[in-house]
Formats: structure tokens, sequence, C-alpha cells
């Protein structure tokens, strides 16, 4: 119906019809609310039919599937999404424009599927994007959080988590499948029982408590091509409630703890990024989703193959970071408990079929669970991994003789604690970083004795973005912009915006290109005025670091700049100062205290500087609260300058430079994850590149650290800007409520390092970059031609080469076109 034959009053007549089904209103009668659940499920309908064609497809093809393993999805809205896959973004809008609607106002409706953290859940959601539109035959496997990630307000300056229920109306893109339903084994003990008949033992694992894994199942369409995968998202659901037949009556107790397991395991989503918490729930919900994916997958390849053997040549499990590690074990457990089969033959599957990515370098990511913990919770599974250990032990004696120290740093278990990163890395055929630097570093630094072991597992896969959601649909002024002047080609084959360079010095197409610039910051500051109550002036400079909140992604950098700018315009009112506006959005999570000052700090400049008429509205400071996939979209197309400021070394990637850049923001950067890349594609002149490099980063870390004292006793204005920390500036006269973070610079009265993430050290050329970056905005022909050539440059990072790599070098799909 909808498709590129889309027949407009059909589609109205459905929507009324769904709205008559729903709601037993008319049109007339329903509201925003109710018209996008009739609207989405107009377009799930058609979806559907799709969805059935695509399963035909693959049924004749028989295609290799990759299986993309992932605690987190972090999808954003579907409804606008699936109308620009479909091709019916216009024609729905215009069809709703006769019945009355703003389109625009009913995609607002739709609750953002958060679950997701930040840039590992975005990427997944990418992934999945350019998976169905380039056709390959591709399934997320995850968990259907029923608490996403919290919302956050903003009261008196501090970050609140409030629980974002999303499903609390229903998610019309979403289809219950019972008929699929696992059973996932929790505790208990494992009995041996020799097996006469075959001479081997079997493991039984006993006294266990179950839940049963529902899946819910999302289209994921892709661009123009009538193929639609599947995200399928597990849910928790007692057995007993379920199946009582199964379930002895009797046990009241086990009913209830039974009952209890299932209501907590999909919950919540844990609000961590880059950083592992070792909570018992969260190693319940790895084993709980992993559990059910495998063992479905398993029963769909068993359907239409008869040799459990050619598994590695139909299937992949691609593991996104440790958390689904799991994987590893529980396909073990599989092959040698269900199917039968002998260590050797399982282990060759499982390390053909399971491949490991690794997305960040920062220890405290690092997921190492407790023995006692693990054993308890996963008898089986850990007797699994004991044995795996046991074997790789020895492979490590065999391959370095004597070298105790060898064992000590890759053993699986050791220390009391089973390291999910090494067993990622021993079970599977492939490791990957996301950006070249991060690859070299891991190979150099991180996992350098694993690179020695085993060179040709690792391999490099830069990440990308999808230009569908973060042009096509987010910007659609610049969408159009550049479809008049080098076609559409660009939607689906993003290296076509190189075409554009040609124009990057007509001054008839940088005024364009920055009238839709300053368009898309009319847009924004009207978002802000309703959402902040604060006024920006879409002339001045849009300076925006959006991303989750963490010290060494160093926000807190670029409020203290901020500060240091506004002390300069106040001992110097007559300097020549281009009107800037830093727009900051960042969730922390709920118990880090420190990035959850740093909220506060940020909003408390923001407090001073914005009501400070002495200044003239030359310096604005606005937070966005709440930062989630929608209103990103947003910020993205109206940023001039893009914060990718993090110390060196500890961005693995990063994905929103990407984003940035596509829609035509310049970088301000240091030399760190995917910004290298950028700066490579877009020339050193058109970006701005400060501070410490990788190498001078781990060289002080390998050595000791590095001593910030000296910046503060050498340099005046440093000082002046961390006195202001603790003299009352921004506290209402409070000498205490920012002394944490001025201590975690410079004292050495707590027990880490001062100064981690060398803000100190880099401060001063950060100020000096931001001063280039002021000359070079001045200059509007120059500044036109960087933005455009920003967007001309981003070819690499769609996520549509990202995949095809992954295609070509690890997975080896088959590529399926729907006849
Ligand atoms: C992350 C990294 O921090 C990002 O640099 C990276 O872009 C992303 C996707 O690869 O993965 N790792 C993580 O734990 N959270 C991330 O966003």
């Amino acid at each position: 119906m909808l498709d590129n034959h889309f027949k407009k009053e059909e589609f109205k007549k459905s929507v009324k019809e769904n709205v008559k089904m729903l709601y037993r209103k008319t049109i007339e009668e329903a509201n925003q609310e109710q018209i996008f659940q009739a609207v989405s499920l107009a377009v799930k309908d058609v979806i559907i039919d799709n969805w059935l064609l695509t399963q035909k497809q693959y049924e004749k093809d028989d295609p290799k599937i990759v299986y993309y393993l992932s605690m987190e999805f972090l999808m954003g809205r579907a409804l606008g999404n699936n109308l620009i896959n479909l091709c019916a973004y216009n024609e729905v809008k215009e069809a709703l424009e006769e019945l009355g609607f703003d389109l625009n106002v009913i995609e607002d409706q739709e609750p953002d599927p958060a679950l997701g953290n930040g840039g590992l859940g975005r990427l997944a959601a990418c992934f999945l994007d350019s998976l169905a539109t380039l056709g390959y035959c591709a399934y997320g496997c995850g968990i259907r959080y029923h608490y996403g990630l919290f919302k956050q307000k903003i009261e008196n300056g501090f970050q609140v988590e409030v629980p974002d229920n999303w499903l609390k109306d229903g998610y019309p893109f979403e289809l219950r499948r019972p008929e699929y339903a696992k059973e996932v084994k929790f505790g208990g003990y494992v009995k041996v029982e020799y097996d006469p008949a075959t001479g081997r033992n079997n493991f039984v694992q006993e006294g266990y408590q179950s839940v049963l894994a529902i899946p819910y199942d999302m289209p994921i369409v892709g661009y123009n091509n009538k193929i639609v995968n599947t995200l399928r998202i597990w849910d928790a659901q007692a057995i007993s409630e379920f199946q009582l037949d199964l379930f002895d009556k009797g046990d009241y107790r086990k009913a209830v703890e039974q009952e209890n397991l299932a209501k907590n395991i999909c919950d919540v989503l844990y609000p961590n990024d880059n950083h592992y918490a070792g909570k018992e729930l969260r190693l319940k919900q790895q084993y709980f989703f992993i559990s059910a994916s495998i063992q479905a997958a398993i029963e769909k390849f068993k359907k239409s193959h008869s040799d459990l053997h050619d598994l590695p040549k139909k299937v992949t499990f691609q593991l996104n970071d440790t958390h689904p590690t799991m994987t590893v074990a529980e396909l073990m457990r599989i092959l040698l408990d269900e199917e039968g089969m002998t260590w050797e033959e399982a282990w060759e599957i499982t390390t053909h079929t399971c491949a490991y990515t690794n997305h960040t370098i920062m220890a405290e990511a690092l997921e190492k669970w407790p023995i006692e913990l693990f054993s308890k919770l996963l008898p089986r599974i850990y007797q699994i991994i004991e044995e795996i250990n046991r074997r790789f032990i020895q492979e490590i004696n065999n391959k370095y003789p004597g070298n105790q120290e060898k064992v000590r740093k890759m053993a699986i278990i050791y220390d009391g604690q089973v390291k999910m990163a090494h067993l990622a890395i021993a079970g599977g055929y492939s490791v990957n970083g996301v950006a070249r630097l991060h690859t070299e570093i891991l190979k150099k630094q991180e996992l350098k004795d694993f690179y020695e072991m085993y060179p040709d597992k690792f391999n490099n896969k830069t990440n990308g973005i999808t230009q569908r959601r973060f042009l096509l649909h987010g910007n659609p002024l610049l969408a159009d912009w550049v479809t008049d002047h080098i076609g559409d080609g660009w939607v689906t084959d993003l290296a076509q915006l190189s075409k554009l360079k040609v124009y990057a010095d007509d001054k008839k197409a940088q005024q364009e290109f920055m009238n839709i610039k300053y368009q898309n910051k009319v847009r924004l500051a009207k978002y802000i005025l309703e959402h902040n109550g604060i006024e920006v002036d879409p002339r001045s400079i849009f300076d925006v670091q959006v991303k989750r909140l963490h010290e060494y992604k160093r926000q807190l950098m670029n409020i203290l700049h901020v500060m240091y700018l506004y002390n300069q315009i106040k001992e110097h009112p007559e300097m020549d100062f281009y009107p800037r506006t830093f727009i900051f959005g960042a969730k922390a999570a709920a118990g880090y205290v420190r990035a959850k000052l740093t909220i506060k700090l940020i909003n408390a400049v923001a407090d001073v500087v914005n009501n400070d008429r002495s200044i003239n509205g030359k310096l604005k400071v606005v937070f966005i609260e709440n930062y989630r996939v929608s209103n990103a979209e947003m910020i993205f197309a109206a940023a001039d300058v893009s914060e990718q400021i993090s110390t060196a070394s500890k961005e693995a990637s990063g994905t929103g430079n990407m984003k940035f850049m596509l829609n035509g923001a310049v970088t301000i950067g240091t030399m760190d994850g995917a910004n290298v890349e950028i700066v490579e594609e877009v020339g050193q002149e058109n970006a701005f590149i400060f501070g410490l490099s990788s190498d001078e980063v781990i060289n002080y870390e390998n050595n000791g650290g590095y001593n910030p004292m000296q910046y503060f006793n050498n340099d005046p204005d440093i000082r002046n800007v961390l006195m202001q920390l603790i003299n009352g500036t921004y506290s209402n006269g409070d000498f205490e409520l920012f002394r944490d973070i001025y201590d975690s610079l410079l004292n050495t009265k707590s027990s880490d390092r001062a100064d981690t993430y060398f803000i100190l050290a880099d401060f001063k050329a950060y100020a000096e970059a931001q001063k280039r970056v002021e000359e070079a905005y001045k200059d509007e022909a120059g500044w036109a031609k960087k933005a455009l050539l920003n967007t001309a440059c981003s070819g690499k990072f769609t996520s549509d080469r990202t995949i095809q790599q992954y295609v070509d070098e690890i997975w080896h799909l088959d590529k399926v076109t729907i006849e």
C-alpha cells in the first residue's frame, strides 16, 4: 500500500478504521497519541507484508545469518524512520495533512525506545538499519527492558532520574511471539551421570529455577528494498504462570521465587556506559537473553539443516562487547549436553561461529565476575568455562613453556574472577576494535598478549552511522539540498557525497548551505526557548557537546573554558568577541557522583553567564534536558562546532563525531578514536585539532602520571578558573559545592591520581584551538567552505561501509534481493 505506489486514499481509510477499532472514535474525536497509534498500525500493516516476503525469500535462498547479540539497542523512534525507509514519508505527511494532522506532531507522540545508554547501543541500531538496507539476513537479539534508560529532569541544576515507562501506552511496532518461547535455567547443581551406552558422562542441571523467555519482534525496514529484518527482544515470564502442568504445584516457595526471578530480570537497563557494575541481576540478564537467543538460533538452524557441523558456514554470533560473551559457553553447553558432541567437535564449531567486538579500553568497563557468584547462578556454564580455561592455559603453556606471567595475564579464570574479554577472545575467530587508533591500542597495549598469540584474529572495523536517520530524517532541508546537487544516490551510497566538493568554493552553494544551517539553528533555538526558557541567538556560533557524561569525555574542560572566556570578557569588555552559544546535552549514570556534579556545574555557570546583562549576550550556555535520539537528530543539524575533546586514547571511536560531520559541523577535537580518520578525510585545515597525542598520554600513564600542579602554579588563567570552583562564584557563596571537582584536578587527598584525564595539561591548547575557531568563523566564506567540505568528506562514515567490511572480512554473508 505505501511502497513506491503509495495509495493515499487507502492509507487515510486505514487510519480512520484503526481509530475506530482501537478507540471507538472518529478521527475528529481522537487525540494526537491515538492518531499516532492508528498511523503506526497502518504502517505496520504494510511492513508485515514485506516481512513475510523477506521470510519467504530467506527460506528459499538459505543465506548465512548474523546474530548481532547486544544488551543494548538504542533504536530511537520508529515511525519516521520506517516511513523514510519505505520511501513513503512525504506521501504520508500529505495524507495526514489532508486529515488535518501534522506528521511531525504525530511523530512526537512516540516514546523513544531507549534500550541503550549511548554509542554502543546506538551503533547496534545503525548496524541493523544498514544490514537490512544492504540485503543481509540479520537478527538483532536483546532484552525487552520494561524501563529504558531513565528520563533526565533538571531540578535546581541537578540531574534527577525519572523512570521511562516506554511501554505504558503499548508499543505499536512490536509483535509478541509466545510460540517461540524458551526456558532458561538458573541455579541448582550439576549431576554427573555415567552413560554406559556411550561411555560418556552426562551432565544434568537439577534443582534449578527457570524462567520463560518470550520473544517480541520488531521489524527492521531496509531502505527501498522490501527487506524487513527482525530485532528480537526477550521478555521474562514466570514458568508457573505459563505452563502449570510442567510445574510442581506443591512447592509454593519455589513458585514464588521463580515468579520473582521472572519479574525482575527485564525491569531495567543498567544506566552505565563504559562502566561495569558487577551486579548479580546484570549477570542474570546476560545469561537470560543469551540462552534464549542461542537456543532459538540452533533450533532454527536445525529446521533446515541436518548437520550442526555446518553451523559456522551458516551462522555467526557477533558479540557486541563482552556483555554477550556467555554465548561461547552456552553454545558449548548445547552442543555437548543436548547434541551429544565431543568437546573437540563442539569447540571447533564454537570457535568458528563466535566473533567479538571490543568497544572500550576503559579499565573500569572490563567485566570480571566473581567465581562464587557466577558458579552459583550458572553451575553448568561455569563448569564449561573452567574446562575452556584449563585447555586454554595448556595452550599458553605449550606456546610459552614455563612463562607463568603469560598465564597470569591471559587466563580466563584468575584471582577468583571470570574474565569475560579473555573468554570472548579465546572462544571466537575474530576480535575487532572500532576505529583504527583503537585497534592499534588494543594490539599494542590492552590486548597485547592476545595479539601476540593470535595475530590473525585481530582486525579493525571503524564505526559508522546511518545517513537515513541522521541526514534524510533529521535534516530534511540539507538532505533536499544535497539531492538537488548530486542526485539521491547518497541515500544508499554515501561516498557519493564527495561530488559536493566541487561546490566548496561556489558562493551560491556556500550561501545556501549556511542558510540551511541557519534555519536549523532557528529550529533548535525555538526548542531551547520552549524547553529551557533561554533565548539564544541563531547568529551566534552553536558550539555543541552532546554525549554521555564521563570524565574521559571532558565536558569539564569545556565548561572550565567557558568560565575562562567569561573572565576574559568581564576583564576586557572592549575585547573583540564573536557571540557563542555553548550547548551541552548529557545523561550521567545515576550513581556517578562526579559526573552529576559536573552537570550541576554546567547549569550553575549557565545561570550566572546567561543572566549577566553586562556581557550583552555574547556568551550563552545551555544544558539540554534529557538528551536522547529524537532531539539529537535536531541538535546535529544545528551545530556549527562539534566538540570531540576526549583524552587521547580513551574514546574508542565515537559516533556523534560522525553525525556532526555529516551535518556540516566542524570538529574541535583531540587525535582520538575516529577523530583521527575524520581529519584524514576532511583535511587538517578543516578541523581544529589540539592536545596531547594518545602516545603521550599512554606514556605518562605508564610512567606514573603527570603533575597538574605545575599548570596551577604557573598559569594565572587556569588558577583563576579553578579558584572560582571553591570561592562561591558559581555557587552563591558555597565554597564546598564544587570542591570535589577542584580536588579531582589538583588534590592528591583522594586515592585517585589528580587530573586523571589531563584536563589541565590540555587546557591552554584547547583555549588556543577555540580562538582559531572564532577567527575562522568570522571569515564567512571560509567557514562555509569548511562546513560544506565536512559534509562532502563524510562518506566513509556510513554504517553501510562498516557493515560491508564486517560482511567481507568477518561474517561472509550472502546478499539477498526480494524477487
Ligand atoms: C563505546 C565507546 O565509548 C565509543 O567510543 C564507541 O563509539 C561506541 C561504539 O563502538 O562504544 N563503548 C562503550 O562502552 N560505550 C560506547 O559508546
